[in-house]
C-alpha cells in the first residue's frame, strides 16, 4: 500500500502533515476527512484516539499526531532538514513545535470552537481569554525572535508555525511590522506552505469566525 495522509485541506493540523510531505516531494494519496468520504471518517474513528486528523499510513504503519508524523518522516528520510542533526538544535526545534501547538494553534482553535459551539451567540468571555492568550504567546515569540533565529530550512518548527500563524492572525492580528509578522510572511511564501494556502482557498467561507479579505 502506498503512503496516504488522512485530513482536510482547510485544517491547520493537516497542513502541518502536508508541508513535510510536499517538501520531501513524496508521492502520497490524500484521503479527505469529510462526510463525502464516510470510509475515511470510519478509519479515523478507529485509528486516532480522538478520531482526529491528520493520520499518516505507510504500509502497515499508522502514525497519529502531526508532530509524530514529522518525526516519522524525518526518520524515514535521514537527509531531510525536518529535525536538525545537531542534538541541541533538535531540542530547540521540538520546544518551538510545542510552543506553536500549545499556545498559538490551541488558542486560535479556542476562538474557532467558541464560534462553532455558540453559533449566533459565541461565548465572548472564552473568545476574549483565548485572544489574550494569543497576544501573550505573540509577545513571547517576538522576544524569542529578537535573540534567536529559526532553522533556515523547512523543519518541524516551520511545519507547526506556518499553519498556526496563518490562522491565528485571522482571529487575533499579529502586530504589523513585528518580527512575528515577518516570520509569518516568510513561512507562507515557502512553496510547500503556499500550496496549502492555495488548496484551502475554496473553503475559506467555512471559517467559523469569518475569514478576513486578505492572504
Ligand atoms: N493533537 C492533534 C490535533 C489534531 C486536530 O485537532 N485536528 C483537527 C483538525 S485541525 C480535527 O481532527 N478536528 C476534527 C475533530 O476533532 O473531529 C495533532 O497534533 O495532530
Amino acid at each position: 500500500m502506498m503512503l496516504a495522509l488522512y485530513g482536510h485541506l482547510f485544517s491547520s493540523y493537516t497542513w502541518k502533515g502536508l508541508i513535510p510531505l510536499y517538501e520531501l516531494g513524496l508521492d502520497f494519496e490524500f484521503r479527505e476527512a469529510s462526510p463525502a468520504f464516510p470510509e475515511n471518517g470510519a478509519f479515523l474513528a478507529g485509528a486516532h484516539p480522538a478520531g482526529k486528523f491528520p493520520v499518516l499510513v505507510d504500509g502497515d504503519t499508522t502514525i497519529v499526531e502531526a508532530t509524530a508524523i514529522i518525526e516519522y518522516l524525518a526518520v524515514k528520510h535521514p537527509g531531510s532538514t525536518l529535525i536538525p542533526a545537531d542534538p541541541m538544535q533538535a531540542v530547540t526545534t521540538r520546544m518551538l513545535d510545542r510552543v506553536f501547538d500549545n499556545y498559538v494553534m490551541h488558542n486560535m482553535n479556542r476562538v474557532v470552537m467558541a464560534h462553532i459551539l455558540g453559533g449566533e451567540n459565541p461565548d465572548q468571555g472564552e473568545i476574549a481569554n483565548a485572544r489574550e492568550a494569543l497576544r501573550r504567546a505573540y509577545r513571547w515569540l517576538e522576544e524569542w525572535l529578537e535573540h534567536n533565529r529559526l532553522p533556515p530550512h523547512v523543519s518541524l518548527v516551520s511545519c507547526a508555525a506556518a499553519p498556526s500563524l496563518f490562522y491565528a492572525d485571522w482571529v487575533e492580528r499579529i502586530p504589523e511590522g513585528s518580527r512575528l509578522a515577518a516570520l509569518r510572511a516568510e513561512l507562507l511564501a515557502l512553496p510547500a506552505a503556499s500550496r496549502c494556502v492555495e488548496d484551502a482557498r475554496p473553503f475559506r467561507g467555512y471559517f467559523p469566525p469569518g475569514a478576513p479579505d486578505r492572504d
